[in-house]
């Protein structure tokens, strides 16, 4: 039997970070986590890029750009859609998240998905850096994770 297990060790690799402006003060605090936890794993900034696009609408698409590029071991995608009181909410945050995977799965290269989906702003603030942690630091040890074990898994026929 061989496992494979993904490591954290991830000095010399680059990772594209895709961030979402709309709700940008809850976003800027995943962007901050992300980073906190690329940088604690000896991650020099000169290897991460950082891209903003309006919403967490337009994430997929420059996710697949930054992925076909070839420039990066891993892709963070990190947005907030906070429900309030608009039935956009539904559209935004199951096309996201259904283009996120699609780009992943099309492209071969991981991406962390680190998009809250929230009832309120207060649950956003919450996963930001609040009480229920970073999930932009969440996103950032997926994403290390995962190219570690891309690495590790057989190699495209
Ligand atoms: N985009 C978000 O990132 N979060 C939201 O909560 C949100 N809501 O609620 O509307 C949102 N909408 C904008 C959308 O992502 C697109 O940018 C917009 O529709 C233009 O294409």
């Amino acid at each position: 039997m061989s496992e494979i297990r993904g490591t954290f060790d991830a000095r010399a690799r680059r990772f594209g970070i895709v961030a979402a402006s709309f709700n940008e003060v809850v976003v800027s605090k995943l962007v901050e986590g992300a980073l906190a936890c690329l940088r604690a794993h000896g991650i020099d900034d000169g290897d991460i890029d950082v891209a903003w696009v309006p919403g967490a609408f337009e994430i997929p698409v420059a996710a697949a750009r930054m992925a076909r590029s070839g420039r990066y071991d891993a892709v963070l995608c990190l947005g907030a859609v906070i429900r309030g009181e608009t039935p956009h909410f539904d559209f935004v945050a199951s096309e996201c998240a259904r283009g996120v995977q699609q780009v992943m799965l099309d492209t071969e290269v991981p991406l962390a998905f680190g998009v809250l989906t929230t009832e309120t702003m207060a649950q956003a603030f919450d996963r930001a850096g609040g009480k229920h942690g970073n999930k932009g630091w969440d996103a950032a040890m997926a994403a290390m994770q995962m190219a570690s074990v891309m690495d590790r898994l057989p190699p495209k026929d």
